[in-house]
This record gives C-alpha cells, structure tokens and sequence, in this order.
C-alpha cells in the first residue's frame, strides 16, 4: 500500500475574498498544512484557465453567473472569472505549505471545456495525466480534499474510484461552493455511493 495526498484547488480565488470564495475555504489550509507530514507523496492540483475560458459569464454575454449554457456539448455552469493562469488568483494560497508538495497537475486550461476533475476534463476527452502518474509511482490509495467539495473535489473523488484506486475523502478537510444548500451534504452521498471511502483527518496523523 502507498499512499498519496491530493490537494484540490487550494488557491486564492477560492479563499474568502476571492473571485469564486467558497465559504469557509481558508479553514482547511490548516489541516493541510498539519496532514502533509503524513504522507510521502503530495500532490496539488490547480485550476488553471486561460482568460477567454468558456466557463466564464464575461466570456459568454448576456449570460449571468449560475446560468447554464452548451459549451462545445456539455452543460457548463457559468462562473465569475477566476484562477486565470499566472495571476494572484491562480497561485496557490500563501498560507499553504507548499514545501511537501510533489507535483502539482494544472487543469481547465482548454477555453472550450471546463474540468472540474483533476484527472480529466468534464467531457473525459483529455486526461492531465494525474492517473498516470499515481500509477507510475505505484500509488495504491488516494486522500483527497480541498475546494470545492460539490465540484472539483467531488469530480476528482469519483475518477479516482473509478481509475481503481482505492479513494478516501477528507471530509473536515474540504468545504461546499453550496449554489443549493444542500450541495456539499449530497455530493457526500455520491462519493459514498460510488465506493468513496469518507474519512477525518483527525484519523490519518502518523507523525
Ligand atoms: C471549481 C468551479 C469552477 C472548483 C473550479 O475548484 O471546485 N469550481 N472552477
Ligand atoms: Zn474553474
């Protein structure tokens, strides 16, 4: 058994303040700062769109933030500009210890499809080469957790299962965009359902 840590999206405009803040965001930096001791491997990933990005409102006018619209034949959600590649906002938050990190895998960099999973885009056309690399270090178990819970954590959550790893999800360690409320407690759901282990990290300290 090898074990590795995935931070999701622990960048900027995903904090308080932030172009796409998701509440309560900043609290889990914290713990992946005190978890990331505990594992070998480390590995981040970012969002990382282009300017002209499709999953942007600006980019697709008159359309408004929350709408949904056809983007090259997949429904997108349309979001406020954010984690656009080597602006503040992309860069991971500076209160994240990024000393342990072993990788880190970008994603969302094609404008004509969003990827909210960091193994793949939301159409499984490209892979970001994530499942290879776990694969060729000989990862066998995955701890997932980071921003958001009801979308890239989740997303990334299901193809990792998928991929035939085995897939833990860091509940306390991840908090909900929450569009509906409920988003984040049933995005729970479905990671269970799907074979996802859900773990607190409060379990996982070895050193
Ligand atoms: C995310 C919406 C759009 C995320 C990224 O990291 O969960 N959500 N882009
Ligand atoms: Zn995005």
């Amino acid at each position: 058994m090898k074990k590795a840590l995935l931070l999701i999206d622990l960048q900027n405009d995903f904090m308080p303040g932030g172009a796409l803040a998701v509440p309560q965001g900043n609290e889990v930096i914290a713990i992946a700062n005190r978890l990331q001791p505990s594992f070998d491997w480390v590995i981040a990933t970012q969002d990382w769109h282009p300017a002209n990005h499709g999953s942007f409102a600006a980019n697709n006018l008159p359309q408004n933030i929350g709408d949904v619209i056809n983007l090259d034949g997949l429904p997108q959600i349309m979001w406020p500009i954010h984690c656009v590649q080597n602006t503040n906002g992309a860069n991971f938050t500076s209160d994240l210890d990024t000393t342990h990190i072993n990788a880190v895998f970008q994603k969302g960099t094609d404008p004509n499809i969003d990827s909210y999973s960091g193994f793949f885009d939301n159409g499984k056309r490209k892979s970001t080469g994530l499942g290879n690399f776990l694969l060729q270090q000989g990862i066998t178990d995955v701890y997932i957790m980071g921003l958001a819970l009801d979308y890239c954590v989740k997303f990334s959550a299901l193809d990792a299962v998928t991929l035939g790893f085995n897939t833990y999800l860091i509940a306390d360690a991840c908090r909900a965009v929450n569009l509906q409320p409920t988003d984040g407690t049933k995005a729970l759901a479905e990671m269970e359902a799907a074979g996802v282990k859900i773990v607190q990290s409060a379990e996982l300290y070895v050193k």
